[in-house]
């Protein structure tokens, strides 16, 4: 992949990064660690593979996106700013009343966001649907949902998977955002979901584990959906929680995250020089 576009990706991915810092700074708190293992995964698609227009979100041969865990929806609302959907001012509205921000997704109230969620184990259904909707529709448009790995003990995934392999939904790529990690502790204790490529297999997806922090291995993986034609692609993405921030990184108390002012500041001057590092 040309290095020019692999620099600009990670400079938009670190400015992502830091609009979440600021919802974080407006709002005082928010879902942190889940936000910022998926943003690198968010950034490629909106900014480098979806087709989409951000001046036309309704457009109907649009691919779409839905962040079935709806909590990272921090990372979402920063990648759909930084691409235009809606003006950044915005974002400072974050965890004030009524704003069109709220915890978790609403597309009532945001251009860009096709379902809500929040309540786990939604999304792929809702993406089923949608895409076996856009093949009777005969457009080309693909769906990609984005869960986390601790989402997987929702059941109501299975049933999705199943259905979505029965139905032969190639338009249809998953990623599961690997962090390792869920709301209160290590998804391997709580609930183990793995082998979780194992699993889809045998549920009839075609699979591809990739390091889901390195923006040109995501970029590279997507070139290649469908995996295998007539199948659904499911993308294991290995991330780390909290990527970006070094004393956060891996942690689980930063799930949900109400900094210190001190806390913050750190953590914003370490990716104002990843901001620096990356600059094309
Ligand atoms: C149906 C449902 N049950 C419980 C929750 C509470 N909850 C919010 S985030 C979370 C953990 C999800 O873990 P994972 O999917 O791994 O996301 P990550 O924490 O890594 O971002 C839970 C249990 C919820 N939102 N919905
Ligand atoms: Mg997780």
């Amino acid at each position: 992949m040309d290095s020019n576009i692999v620099r600009t990706l990670e400079y938009t991915a670190a400015n992502c990064r830091r609009n979440v810092l600021g919802m974080i700074e407006a709002g005082h708190a928010g879902h942190m660690g889940g936000a910022l293992s998926c943003i690198d995964i968010i950034t490629v698609l909106y900014f480098h593979f979806m087709k989409i227009d951000p001046s036309n979100p309704k457009l109907p041969g649009r691919d779409r996106f839905i962040l079935s865990a709806g909590h990272k929806c921090m990372a979402q609302y920063a990648v759909l700013a930084e691409r235009g959907f809606f003006d950044k001012s915005i974002l400072n509205t974050y965890g004030s009343l009524n704003t069109r921000l709220p915890g978790h997704p609403d597309m009532h109230k945001l251009p860009g966001i096709e379902a809500n969620t929040g309540a786990l184990g939604h999304g792929l259904s809702i993406g089923l649907g949608m895409a076996l909707g856009l093949r009777l529709d005969k457009l080309t448009s693909r769906v990609f949902v984005l869960m986390g790995d601790g989402e997987l003990a929702e059941g109501s995934n299975w049933e999705a998977a199943q259905a979505a392999a029965h139905h032969k939904a190639d338009n249809l790529v998953l990623f599961v955002d690997c962090n390792g990690l869920q709301i209160s502790g290590k998804t391997t204790d709580i609930m183990n979901t793995e082998p979780v490529g194992d699993r889809f297999s045998a549920f009839g997806w075609s699979v591809t584990e990739i390091d889901g922090n390195c923006i040109p291995r995501i970029a590279e993986v997507l070139e290649k959906i469908p995996f295998t034609p007539g199948k659904p692609s499911l993308i294991v993405a290995r991330t780390v929680k909290a990527k970006g921030i070094s004393f956060a990184e891996g942690g689980v108390k930063y799930h949900y995250w109400k900094p210190a002012r001190e806390e913050l500041d750190r953590a914003i001057s370490e990716i104002d020089r990843i901001i620096e590092e990356v600059k094309p």
